[in-house]
């Protein structure tokens, strides 16, 4: 039976082959061919480049986030072009609106660097009439963000099942402090992060405890994680027509950004890792990826050394790596010429146990000049170095503030102020950095014009005080 199914299968294969030519030749004059040529996709626009909207223009995302992790994903949406509408408690709204307060009576740098180009509305979410605007909300907007602590989101109602049942193709995306697991009830901040997600261990210097790093990995970084996330679900819903849940745990996004660091670890099984100076000052390695100083992450050796005027001068310091293409150049300009043949120095494997002599030397040359200076000369000679940058540098930088990545914004009561612009540039997506909003200062623009209700609807929902603090709520009473 077998066989003779072979056979005729065989036989009828030309004619099969000879149809399929025929279909394809009529596909290829018909709409589905087109289709199949653009993939689905619309004719390439012919406005000019950043004039046809921003990457994620029409998509509007109901931000129930607070402090930095969430805040800082959602901020970075809105400079591309979401709608990001803040849910924020009548009367206190983002608890970082007055932390760390510069300003008296203004919103601190702290929340407005956190919350640019949002609209804010304050909803008692647990008010009746607060939870039902909600989920009128929910029926409005593609995603929902939040990083409230465990379990929150289902007390105020809003179980991924019901947000589901009221709108399935709603994103449902959060950052937890753990995932799945013995802490995932925990509430977690920035350092607990960085230290559950093995940054702190490995950071810092030998002889010294971890150490958490300035640069806030654990809420940025996740919050960059979960950006990735949501425009992932937004691109898979074009073909499913469903949302989904994101969810990152800071310690997943602290490791992910540690993990050469659990590279290390996994090395230091077959051997001492020869790149970390202990290798070369003798010092025995432990069982566990060890505080590496400043040694470079990578392959290149690299330190940070003085340059002149680091007595007073806390900053007065460059990053040099001795990168092995370039080695011959740093002999050169160090006065060193005869390493370039010197077996102990000429091959990246024979300086290893000699780093420190190497980099003390390096350093008698660009303690001779200022870190700028150093910049100048060994970028001539491709030889990568980074001058340790002040945030009063920084923030006075000419180019960043040209390329947009450092943007002052007015405000209303603080006045002007610095933030941190998209670092993401899209080159047909100009971003749009503005000025946090004020609490609750699009509370009236939301209910009307997102949400439909009439304006004695809102003076009702006003009296009702599912949208004022504790204290108006009993006038409103
Ligand atoms: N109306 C009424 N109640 C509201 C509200 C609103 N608009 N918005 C929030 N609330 C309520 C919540 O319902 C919650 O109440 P219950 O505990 O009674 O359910 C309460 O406010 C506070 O939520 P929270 O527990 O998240 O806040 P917290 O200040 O105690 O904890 C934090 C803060 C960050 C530790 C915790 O939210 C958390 O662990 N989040 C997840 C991890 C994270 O993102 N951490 C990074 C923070 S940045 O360093």
């Amino acid at each position: 039976m077998a066989a003779k199914t072979k056979a005729k299968k065989a036989k009828s294969r030309p004619a099969a082959k000879k149809s399929a030519k025929k279909v394809a030749k009529l596909k290829a004059k018909g709409p589905a061919a087109k289709a199949a040529a653009t993939r689905g996709l619309p004719r390439p626009s012919a406005k000019p480049w950043g004039q046809a909207g921003r990457a994620l223009d029409g998509v509007r995302i109901l931000d129930f986030t607070h402090v930095q992790s969430g805040p800082t994903c959602t901020q970075l949406l809105a400079f591309i072009g979401a709608d990001v509408i803040k849910v924020e408690r009548p009367g206190i709204g983002d608890i970082t609106r007055g932390q760390l307060r510069d300003v008296k009576g203004a919103d601190s740098l702290y929340f407005t660097m956190l919350n640019g180009s949002k609209r804010s509305i304050t909803i008692d979410s647990k008010h009746p009439q607060g939870r039902e605007i909600l989920e009128r909300l929910v029926k409005e907007c593609d995603v929902l963000v939040e990083n409230f602590a465990p379990g929150a989101l289902d007390r105020m109602g809003l179980t991924f099942d019901h947000i589901h049942k009221l709108n399935p193709r709603m994103i449902v995306a959060s950052v937890k402090g753990f995932g799945p697991g013995p802490y995932e009830d925990c509430k977690v901040y920035e350092n607990v992060a960085q230290c559950a997600g093995g940054s702190a261990s490995t950071t810092g210097f030998r002889d010294g405890p971890p150490l958490v790093t300035g640069a806030q990995i654990g809420d940025s970084g996740t919050g960059l994680h979960l950006a990735l996330g949501i425009v992932s679900a937004l691109y898979q819903r074009t073909r499913t027509g469903r949302g989904q849940r994101v969810l990152c745990a800071m310690q997943d996004g602290v490791l992910n950004l540690a993990r050469v660091k659990l590279r290390d670890q996994q090395r230091l099984q077959h051997g001492p890792l020869a790149e970390y100076s202990q290798y070369g000052e003798g010092v025995p390695f432990g069982k566990a990826t060890p505080r590496a100083g400043n040694d470079s992450g990578g392959g290149q050796p690299g330190w940070i050394l003085k340059c002149k005027g680091w007595e007073s001068d806390p900053d007065a310091y460059i990053y040099f790596i001795t990168q092995a293409p370039v080695w011959g150049a740093i002999c050169d300009l160090i006065g060193k010429p005869e390493w370039k043949t010197d077996p102990d120095y000429a091959t990246p494997l024979a300086r290893l146990p000699r780093l420190r002599r190497i980099f003390d030397t390096i350093e008698e040359w660009t303690k001779t000049l200022t870190k700028f200076e150093v910049m100048e000369i060994c970028n001539k000679h491709d030889i990568p170095v980074g001058p340790i940058l002040s945030m009063k540098e920084i923030a006075e930088e000419p180019s960043l503030r040209a390329t947009g990545t450092v943007v002052e914004v007015d405000h209303p009561t603080r006045g002007p102020y610095l933030t941190v612009g998209n670092p993401i540039k899209l080159s047909d997506s100009p971003p749009d950095v503005r000025r946090s909003p004020l609490l609750g200062e699009h509370t009236d623009e939301i209910l009307r014009k997102v949400l439909g209700y009439a304006d004695k609807e809102i003076a009702e929902i006003k009296a009702s005080g599912a949208l004022s603090a504790p204290e108006r709520k009993a006038e409103a009473a």
